[in-house]
């Protein structure tokens, strides 16, 4: 590093010192908190991003302003690795470093040289770092997205390109699609989801009824997915989609509103009611990579009937399973290509969805909490369909599986046009370019969701209908230290306290189709307690003691 760039950086950092006392963590999601502390650490993961660029070779990297679900004076940051997905694992510990070292001194000396010499990182100009940046609609973001970019511009030769207000998934889609040589503005994510939509409605079997489709209502969180929403409505030139809750009623994000609330709290959301009855129902969440689905029962209460990411999941790998059923039926000249189907799933997930899925011959796996885990995880089939019950997952494709599909689809266009098994082909294909395989993004779940449905021929309650939930139950223990708690087996078994597993095993099986567990939360400072049983009274019952349990071992 020459002195002009040790200079440079010197000076840009000690604009932005660490707040006193504040300690910081990359977590599960990036860094999140309450955005008046956040300067240093939104400079600092400009730094981190310019660096992760040179690292690739200049490939571009994504910046992300969000606290996603959180409250609206909370602030965050995520960064998105080259393929669109999120930050490497093995960056983490050193993005903790950067964002907690006390001083400009030591950030340049014991860090970024160290790391940089570490990682054969140059700053001799011979490659040039470029940043795509985007932010939600909270009020702090802009400011923070400008201390993001001098963190960027602290690195000599570093581009930083801001892309305004954007969703999430819209921003790592954005990274994914530059990477790989793709046209990659807001209008082009559009025309692609709009597209592929159409043609997912064109091939379904009912097509002559598009325009009977029934009536969607959409909760916006008051957040960035609502107007975003707006905007491929118009393109998609539909008339059944509502948009609530866009933020222009003097709502307020993620409050009473949004997937989070309404998968935790499973009540109606603000601006919904009795005159929504029956009707389809979905949520978004603040920077709108969560989608959940509900309906509500009765005009009369405030309770909803959920359906979550795993009914998504299931409903996606049901429709994908039987498309390549189809494309596979007699087929001689290519069996020998088999391609791997997985799902996969956290501890969070429903029993119930398990069985199902299990029960309809899939594959299914678990990782830990965590998108990161689960992306990995799903990475590894031809097709692989992962989601968190809270409504965040996507479906990936293997290039390998991609390339073969082409072929496929080519070769059924010239001898077997119009059939079964091309239409099978070209559905596949479609719902490739319609899911975001950078990271789950709700606006193209949800698109996906009433391609299917409407493929289907179903109403929200048949979806509803594939498998009936357990009921479970969901607290969380305060607790001294919750690094305490250490778990293995993806998060269902305790391996840290000794003894307390055992005891979580002693008091599930007192109930009937009981299965719990604890894990330390990645973005709160307490231990999550999960249960799941027969009945809502032996879920609460279960949920109540293991909660007391973790308190007796821990408190
Ligand atoms: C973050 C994760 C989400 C996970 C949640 C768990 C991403 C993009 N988001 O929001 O996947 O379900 O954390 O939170 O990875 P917890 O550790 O506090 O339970
Ligand atoms: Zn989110």
């Amino acid at each position: 590093m020459n002195d002009e760039q040790r200079s440079l950086l010197l000076r840009s950092a000690a604009r932005f010192p660490l707040p006193e006392g504040m300690r910081f963590s990359y977590g599960t999601a990036g860094f999140r908190a309450d955005a008046l502390v956040l300067h240093s650490t939104m400079f600092r993961a400009g730094i981190i991003a310019s660096l992760r660029s040179l690292k690739n070779d200049g490939a571009v990297i994504g910046l992300m302003v969000t606290a996603s679900h959180n409250q609206i004076t909370d602030n965050g940051v995520k960064i998105a690795d080259p393929s669109g997905g999120m930050l490497s694992q093995l960056w983490e510990p050193f993005t903790d470093a950067v964002a907690n070292a006390p001083d400009a001194d030591h950030l340049l000396r014991q860090l970024i040289c160290d790391f940089a010499e570490k990682e054969g990182i140059s700053f001799d100009g011979s490659c040039r770092a470029e940043v795509l940046m985007g932010r939600d609609t909270r009020p702090s973001g802009e400011s923070l997205l400008e201390a993001a970019k001098e963190g960027v511009n602290a690195i000599a030769g570093s581009a930083a390109t801001d892309m305004g207000v954007l969703t999430a998934p819209q921003l790592h889609w954005m990274v994914r699609a530059r990477n790989r040589g793709e046209k990659a503005s807001e209008v082009h994510y559009f025309e692609q989801l709009a597209g592929s939509f159409r043609c997912l409605i064109d091939l379904a079997p009912n097509h002559g009824q598009k325009s009977t489709i029934s009536k969607l209502v959409v909760d916006g969180a008051n957040g960035v997915g609502a107007e975003k929403l707006e905007l491929l409505i118009k393109m998609l030139d539909v008339s059944f989609i509502e948009v609530r809750n866009n933020g222009k009623g003097g709502g307020i994000l993620n409050e009473g509103v949004g997937a989070d609330y309404v998968q935790k709290e499973r009540v109606v959301p603000d601006g919904f009611g009795g005159d929504d009855v029956g009707i389809r129902c979905a949520s978004l969440d603040g920077d709108a990579d969560r989608l959940v689905y509900f309906m509500i029962p009765s005009a009369s209460g405030k309770d909803i009937i959920l359906v979550d990411g795993d009914k998504m999941l299931s409903l996606f790998a049901l429709f994908i399973k039987d498309q390549l059923s189809v494309l596979l039926q007699g087929d001689v000249k290519d069996n020998s290509f088999q391609p791997r189907l997985g799902v996969v799933q956290t501890a969070y997930a429903n029993g119930a969805s398990t069985d199902y899925l299990k029960r309809s011959g899939l594959e299914v796996i678990f990782t830990p909490t965590g998108v990161k885990y689960l992306h990995e995880k799903a990475a590894e089939y031809d097709i692989g369909i992962y989601f968190e019950a809270n409504g965040h997952g996507t479906v990936l494709f293997s290039k390998c599986f991609l390339s073969w599909l082409e072929a496929r689809s080519n070769e059924l266009s010239s001898n077997s046009a119009g059939s079964d098994q091309q239409r099978a082909a070209l559905r596949l294909m479609a719902v490739s370019k319609l899911i975001n395989q950078a990271i789950g993004d709700a606006l193209s779940g949800l698109l996906l969701v009433e391609a299917i449905l409407f493929h289907m021929g179903w109403s929200i309650s048949q979806w509803n209908e594939l498998y009936h939930d357990l009921p479970s139950r969901q607290l969380k223990v305060k607790v001294k230290d919750r690094t305490a708690v250490v778990t293995t087996n993806a998060e269902t078994t305790v391996v840290k306290p000794p003894g307390i597993q055992e005891a979580i095993n002693v008091v599930s099986a007192k109930y009937p189709r009981g299965r719990s567990f604890i894990r330390p939360s990645g973005t709160e400072d307490v231990i999550r307690v999960y249960a799941e049983a027969s009945t809502k009274d032996y879920a609460d019952g279960l949920a109540k003691s293991i909660a007391e349990l973790v308190e007796s071992y821990l408190g």
